[in-house]
């Protein structure tokens, strides 16, 4: 099994805590946007080829993995889209990021600004909610937590205004499988 990614992506790092928890042999292979142009439709990381698999999305491709071992993956509604919420959240994060990276003002589009204003309120529907404080963490917190770790090291949201969130974090990456998958920090 081969897997495609980036150590800074949080879309890879939850796939990379799924591979320690399932303890799956995978070759992790580092690739960059020209990389992912060359290998995958999406042009993004991850992606997966185990035998004839071929998988394009991390939610996917973390579906089949623990379906490989058993086990299971987003068992109600209300954990897919407590997901489905931090995906929301992530994906239009990181999209600003890359955008703004590109020197465009969001503000002066009202779109983006748009999806800046899901960023917050989505975050703030987040922040209402009860979260764990240790282990076991289901998909929807491991998320979360991958998306808080790469949204601090991108400066890309004060957390100061979800305190339930960044107490989430704090608890979460203590983890074992949190600490063996940080990004690097510069
Ligand atoms: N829905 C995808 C999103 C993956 C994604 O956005 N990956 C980013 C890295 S964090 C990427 O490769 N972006 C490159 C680009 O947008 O060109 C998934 O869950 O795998």
């Amino acid at each position: 099994m081969k897997l495609y990614g980036s150590y800074t992506s949080p879309f890879v790092r939850h796939v990379r805590i799924v591979l320690l928890e399932t303890g799956l042999a995978c070759e992790f292979i580092e690739t960059d946007q020209t990389g992912s142009t060359a290998k995958s439709p999406t042009q993004r990381v991850p992606f997966l080829e185990d035998g004839d698999i071929f998988l394009t999305d991390s939610t996917s491709i973390i579906k089949h993995l623990r379906e490989r071992v058993g086990q299971e993956y987003c068992k109600t509604a209300k954990e897919l889209d407590e997901l489905c919420l931090v995906n929301t959240v992530m994906d239009t994060c990181v999209n600003l990021f890359f955008i703004k990276r590109d020197g465009v003002d969001i503000s002066a589009i009202p779109y983006l600004q748009r999806q800046a204003a899901r960023i917050q309120s989505t975050l703030a529907e987040l922040n209402q909610q009860q979260w764990p404080t240790s282990a076991p963490y289901n998909d929807a917190q491991i998320r979360l937590a991958c998306f808080i770790g790469w949204a601090k090291l991108r400066k890309q949201v004060d957390f100061s205004l979800y305190p339930n969130l960044d107490a989430f974090f704090t608890y979460a990456n203590q983890h074992p499988h949190f600490q063996a998958t940080q990004p690097p920090q510069s």
